[in-house]
């Protein structure tokens, strides 16, 4: 985080959106954000027309903090917007590309994905879904993920979408946590080339679950799975069986469209509660505005379905505003390091979204990759999941972006459902690694412990003063949570993000990154707790902490530390198993880079591990007075150990 601080300081240049961009965008009348200010609910109400209604609602906002209800009264459907409503302009427009790893690829006009989705909905409908069952989705990045979300939606069932890779025990977690009777699944993927055996992951996280009606397996890689009779159905069978007319549910404003599991302060996920009506107004309009989406447009947002990210941007947001989306199942370096670069090329994307990881690896990579390739098509670049340095920044908007696209760092968050601080390009001069300004409507503030805005120039809590649409709800099943965690440190009407930011003296926003023990490592959101959970699950391991270790590519990356039970060696063997053991519980994403063997850690006199003194220690930090700990004498050790292979 230092080196971004520092860097922000320094950077002064100030970067604008082309003429002709500005005067063709969206939304390019700057007033817009004193206009959303005079009158709030007027502004949401606004752009709420943007959405259709079966019923329109007859209140705004009401506000009792933490909750807020939006759009009350109102009544409508997110796959009706999503696909209906553009069927009589747009039917034979492409609403979904689908690369695959393997350069096989699969279109679906907005006719076609209609008839899916429908299908699709009947099917779940088949099996015994009904209005308001969660339905777990645990499906790599091909069409039927997109499918199931708005089939799912369309019956009123809120879904839960699972990151394909994650393992089996953090599904069985999630459909646990849920009390999903129902998951969506597919026989297996490639990932690097490589078969990904997901229905066995599956399989294996369903066993110690009773509660589970059916499992719809997708066919995607001809693998042959183990099917449980009664319970497993193939989705090409029962496809053929049902009917394409499924008309869409009408649901409450305030009905619940998903849930999102996401990491937090604690060893256990939560299940980030989102609506149907003002998650869908926030959505649309900020895709409409951020990314200037135009019915010629291939827009590439290269997260996963499994993230928020993929929710708001791949799927709703998008389709929303009838956009063509791309979408790639498999990785950036496979079979070479420019397939991002080609695709574009192939498919004339002119919007592409992505993470500040990727960009810094395909720095690393070099530019006379992308300098291979036509990206001439592009015309607007955006940047999300962390903190984008000024000199990534600077890189992606010169050599992918040929100077002449601007570039959005939009600031958001699982429970903001919606990007919330964001250049807008028709209006903002940018400034590199600055996610500039609120998004019109959307009030931040950036306070001082005691809830006193903090003066210019100084860091401080990330704040949201005022409600906004497509804001958490709850979490699923720990309302106590809710409050605790967003609702609490200033009064039950401040939203805190669990970030840190200070504004420059043109008011710009820097975001710092995270004051909390939730991290990014490559942008994917995980909690500290949750892999010292899982460590300390192993039998060698009798203690654990873990932190996050700043990276010039990754952003961050995980170091664990380790106390071992009485009489188990060390070894480096150990140190693989466990890390093996981690990906096994979580995923490969949580992977620790390195892992640290500790006579003891850091603590207070009262046996508390001391997280500030570790933190420094890991990021070579001056770790602030340590003579008050119960063992001042590890913070060398550790401090050798871990910066032994920098
Ligand atoms: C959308 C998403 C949320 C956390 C958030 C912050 C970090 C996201 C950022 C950013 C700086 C940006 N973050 N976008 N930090 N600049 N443009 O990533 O949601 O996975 O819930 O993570 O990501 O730390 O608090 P999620």
């Amino acid at each position: 985080m230092h080196e971004i601080i520092e860097s922000s300081l320094a950077e002064e240049r100030v970067f604008q959106a082309s003429k002709s961009f500005r005067m063709q965008a969206n939304m390019n009348d700057p007033d817009i954000y004193k206009k959303a200010e005079e009158d709030f609910e007027g502004f949401w109400a606004s752009v709420a027309e943007d959405i259709d209604w079966f019923e329109k609602w007859d209140k705004v906002l009401e506000w009792k903090p933490p909750h807020s209800k939006w759009f009350l009264n109102g009544s409508l459907n997110a796959s009706y917007n999503c696909i209906d409503r553009h069927l009589s302009s747009k039917g034979d427009k492409t609403a979904i590309i689908w690369e695959g790893e393997m350069a096989n690829n699969r279109t679906f006009t907005y006719n076609e994905l209609f008839y899916s989705t429908c299908r699709f909905a009947n099917a779940l409908k088949e099996l015994g879904v009904q209005k308001g069952d969660i339905v777990t989705i645990y499906l790599p990045m091909i069409p039927e993920a997109v499918i199931a979300m708005l089939a799912c939606a369309r019956i009123g069932a809120p879904h839960s979408v699972v990151f394909a890779g994650f393992s089996q025990e953090a599904l069985a977690q999630r459909v646990e946590d849920a009390g999903s009777k129902f998951v969506i699944t597919c026989d297996g993927y490639y990932h690097k080339g490589k078969l990904v055996n997901q229905k066995e992951k599956t399989d294996n996280a369903l066993e110690k679950l009773d509660d589970i009606e059916h499992v719809l397996v997708v066919n995607h890689a001809a693998n042959s799975v183990f099917f449980t009779e009664g319970r497993d159905v193939w989705w090409h069978d029962i496809e053929k069986q049902v009917d394409y007319e499924c008309p869409p549910e009408h649901m409450d404003s305030e009905d619940t469209l998903f849930l999102m599991y996401t990491s937090g302060t604690t060893g256990k996920p939560k299940g980030v509660v989102h609506s149907t009506g003002g998650y869908l107004v926030g959505t649309a309009i900020s895709a409409k505005w951020v990314f200037d989406l135009k019915d010629d447009d291939v827009y590439w947002c290269t997260a996963d379905v499994g993230w928020i990210t993929g929710h708001s941007y791949i799927t709703y947001g998008p389709l929303l505003n009838g956009a063509t989306v791309l979408m790639y199942e498999g990785a950036p370096d496979y079979p070479e390091k420019d397939r991002f670069w080609s695709i574009i090329e192939n498919y004339g994307v002119t919007i592409f979204y992505t993470a500040p990881t990727a960009i810094r690896t395909f720095m690393k990579w070099g530019e006379q990759l992308p300098a291979k390739h036509d990206l001439s098509s592009l015309r607007l670049l955006g940047s999300v999941g962390e903190p984008i340095n000024p000199k990534a920044w600077l890189w992606y908007y010169e050599h992918i972006g040929d100077k002449k696209c601007p570039v959005v760092d939009t600031w958001w968050q699982t429970e903001t459902g919606m990007i919330m601080i964001t250049p807008l390009p028709g209006i903002t001069p940018m400034k590199p690694g600055s996610a500039v300004r609120p998004f019109p409507g959307i009030e931040v503030s950036i306070l001082d412990e005691e809830g006193n805005a903090v003066p210019e120039g100084y860091g401080g809590y990330l704040a949201i003063k005022k409600p906004w649409p497509s804001m958490i709800r709850t979490i699923h099943g720990d309302e106590e949570r809710f409050i605790e965690t967003y609702w609490s440190k200033w009064g039950n009407d401040i939203y805190m993000s669990g970030d840190g930011a200070r504004t420059d003296r043109d008011g710009y926003i820097w975001v710092l990154g995270r004051l909390d023990d939730v991290i990014k490592v490559s942008g994917h959101r995980l909690g500290t707790m949750e892999i010292e959970s899982s460590l300390v699950s192993h039998p060698a391991v009798a203690e654990a902490a873990v932190e996050g270790k700043e990276d010039e590519i990754k952003g961050e990356v995980i170091v664990g530390y380790v106390v071992l039970e009485a009489d188990v060696p060390v070894s480096d063997e150990l140190k693989e198993q466990l890390k093996g053991h981690v990906v096994d519980e979580i995923g490969p994403i949580a992977r620790p880079a390195a892992i640290v063997f500790a006579r003891d850690l850091p603590k207070t006199r009262s046996g508390k591990i001391m997280r500030r003194v570790l933190r420094a220690i890991t990021n070579n930090t001056y770790p602030g007075d340590v003579t008050t700990l119960q063992n001042p004498e590890v913070v060398e050790e550790l401090k050798r150990k871990v910066h032994l292979s920098d």
